[in-house]
């Protein structure tokens, strides 16, 4: 862990060299075989008292860690972790993000959708392969569990033998996340009251699970008056220092799993190379910031060949919604000097919060490499489903539908009760495939009333499916916000981004040659992001904004294929609902 004073490199360094001679031995004797690991952890999940940022508050850790503890495993790998509630009040489910499930939807840890949630005192185990290198993150699929700090990690490393298409030598790994001092059941009950009463902006953004609430970092240098931000290195929310040797390449992973904030990361004096984005990799291109979404991950290759007799401030900033919250800073320390010494340049200024411009080009950036791990997008489509984004209300209370729907999810998850037939656990009508014609997305809804529902859209099997996601105006005047759409099970082709309402005409404008291989894509305000991908995975997949409050009132739809293709569904992941009844009377599932 790299702390103000603690060198995490000098700890042991007696042990580092018998385990270097160790790992050796091992490696040359596992040279030649390319055997694929099996990853065993016992996890237990519990509320604990935590100061995220030097304020004390409970989180939701596991064993004891806030954030969880890392993953790390090599591609085609298996993973298995035996989950056990410690929560005492509530139920728990942990969604691996960006790991496909192939063969193990009911392993996708989505509450009502592919399994049961995990019971006080109850214990469910995750096995699933991670078949992709990549930079990945794992978090609470049920309720508001994420903005409660159910949240960490998971770095999948090439199979032995194979190559990166670049070169580093040294690799960072960042969790950003936002936090607010009001508890999630706080503000879970203020987001389904009537009038709801919104969760504002967050009081700290965290990096790493570290942020330090009402200091500038600066400040304790300069013996501030708040006791929390006088750090010694030693503390919970003692910022994460990046430790680097001068001339050295150092590939900085960088996922966000914000609850609600969209983000802008930067480094003083050295520009970023972006390499990867969800897993796949990247045309290399420069930048002075990135901007990172809710459900999105990056990998940027980072040179340390400036003055290495200075430190320079890492910079975490709020885009696309008024800022209210600090920047978050931490301190890329050149090792030469003390990792105290205050830089003297000055730190990074995130782009104003508005300037969507600067953050379309960035999006327009983004391209896949011509690298085999990449498929290529079908030149067609089977079938177009337009999703069009608002927000309503519905007898007073505040909710945010897809094309009228806002999603409400069953007692019964969608995986048992499709692959049963139990046709008394979801809404049997088709939810729908377009929105009227002469919907004005540039206005508030002309009635903003909605309907709850929880239909699915049933996709063929191996059919090439695109989503245009349509950006509206909230209920607000002059008001629409960014969306980061998250695909479970599945990565799209991202085939470009448009303003106001999606035309014929602009499927011209598709970028069929290289376009992003992803699992999240944000949609603008006022605009429209066209996706497409392949139903091969078979079933019961969730696609919603990753913003988890919007997700909460209603911001998803429910994608299902192939589903008769399951094999047996472990009956741990269905023991509730219409499912769970059936194992009660006895009577046999299928
Ligand atoms: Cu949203």
């Amino acid at each position: 862990m790299g702390t103000l004073s603690v060198d995490p490199f000098s700890r042991s360094f007696k042990g580092l060299i018998v385990w270097c001679i160790w790992l050796s031995l091992i490696q040359s004797s596992l040279a030649t075989s390319h055997k694929t690991g099996h990853h065993f952890y016992k996890w237990e999940v519990e509320y604990m008292y935590w100061s995220p940022d030097g304020v004390e508050n409970i989180v939701m850790g596991i064993d004891g860690k806030f954030p969880g503890p890392t993953i790390r495993a090599r591609a085609g790998d298996t993973v298995h972790v035996q989950l056990t509630n410690k929560l005492s009040t509530e139920g728990v489910v942990i969604h691996w993000h960006g790991i496909r499930q192939k063969g193990t939807p009911w392993a996708d840890g989505t509450a009502a959708i592919s399994q049961c949630v995990i019971n006080p005192g109850d214990t469910f185990d995750y096995r699933f392969t991670v078949d992709r290198a990549g930079t990945y993150f794992y978090h609470g699929h049920y309720g508001m569990q994420r903005s409660a700090g159910l949240y960490g990690a998971l770095i999948v490393d090439l199979a032995e033998g194979e190559k990166e298409p670049f070169h580093y030598d040294g690799e960072f790994d960042l969790l950003l996340s936002d936090w607010w001092h009001k508890s999630v059941h706080h503000q879970e009950v203020g987001l389904s009251s009537q009038p709801m009463r919104w969760i504002d902006e967050p009081q700290t953004l965290l990096i790493n699970g570290r942020g330090q609430y009402g200091c500038s970092l600066a400040a304790h240098y300069s013996k501030s008056p708040l006791s929390q931000c006088n750090i010694t290195g030693h503390e919970q929310w003692a910022p994460y220092i990046l430790h680097v040797d001068p001339n050295k390449t150092y590939r900085i992973r960088i996922a966000s799993s914000t609850s609600l904030a969209s983000l802008n990361l930067a480094i003083g004096n050295h520009k970023m190379m972006v390499v990867e984005a969800d897993g796949n990799y990247l045309q290399p291109f420069e930048t002075n910031d990135l901007d990172i979404y809710s459900g999105e991950s990056y990998s940027v290759l980072l040179k340390t060949s400036q003055d290495s007799s200075q430190n320079y401030w890492i910079s975490l900033g709020v885009r696309g919604r008024k800022p209210k919250t600090p920047q978050a800073l931490t301190i890329l320390n050149y090792k030469t000097n003390s990792a105290s010494k205050l830089p003297i340049s000055p730190p990074p200024v995130t782009p104003r919060w508005d300037d969507y411009a600067h953050s379309k080009a960035f999006s327009n950036k983004i391209k896949a490499l011509d690298h085999k791990s990449i498929p290529k997008p079908p030149p067609t489509y089977h079938r177009r489903i337009a999703l069009l984004n608002t927000q309503n209300m519905m007898n007073g209370y505040t909710k945010w539908s897809i094309n009228n729907v806002s999603l409400s999810l069953p007692a019964t998850p969608y995986l048992g009760s499709i692959r049963f037939g139990l046709k008394n656990a979801f809404d049997q009508t088709k939810p729908p495939e377009d929105f009227p014609g002469d919907y004005d997305v540039m206005k508030r809804p002309v009635n903003s009333n909605t309907n709850t529902g929880n239909g699915v859209y049933m996709l063929g099997y191996h059919s090439t499916v695109d989503v245009i996601l349509q950006n509206a105006n909230t209920l607000a005047e002059n008001n629409s916000e960014i969306h980061p759409w998250h695909l479970h099970g599945h990565d799209f082709w991202v085939l470009g981004y448009g303003e106001k309402k999606f035309t014929k005409a602009d499927e011209e404008k598709f970028n069929l040659k290289d376009p992003p291989y992803r699992n999240t894509a944000v949609i603008f305000p006022y605009g429209w992001t066209a996706l497409r991908f392949v139903a091969d995975n078979p079933g019961a997949w969730a696609f919603h904004c990753h913003i988890e409050p919007h997700l909460h009132m209603g911001m998803g739809v429910i994608f299902a294929e192939g589903v008769e293709h399951i094999a047996k569904i472990p009956k741990e992941a269905l023991s509730c609902g219409l499912t769970g009844k059936r194992f009660m009377t006895g009577s046999h599932l299928g």
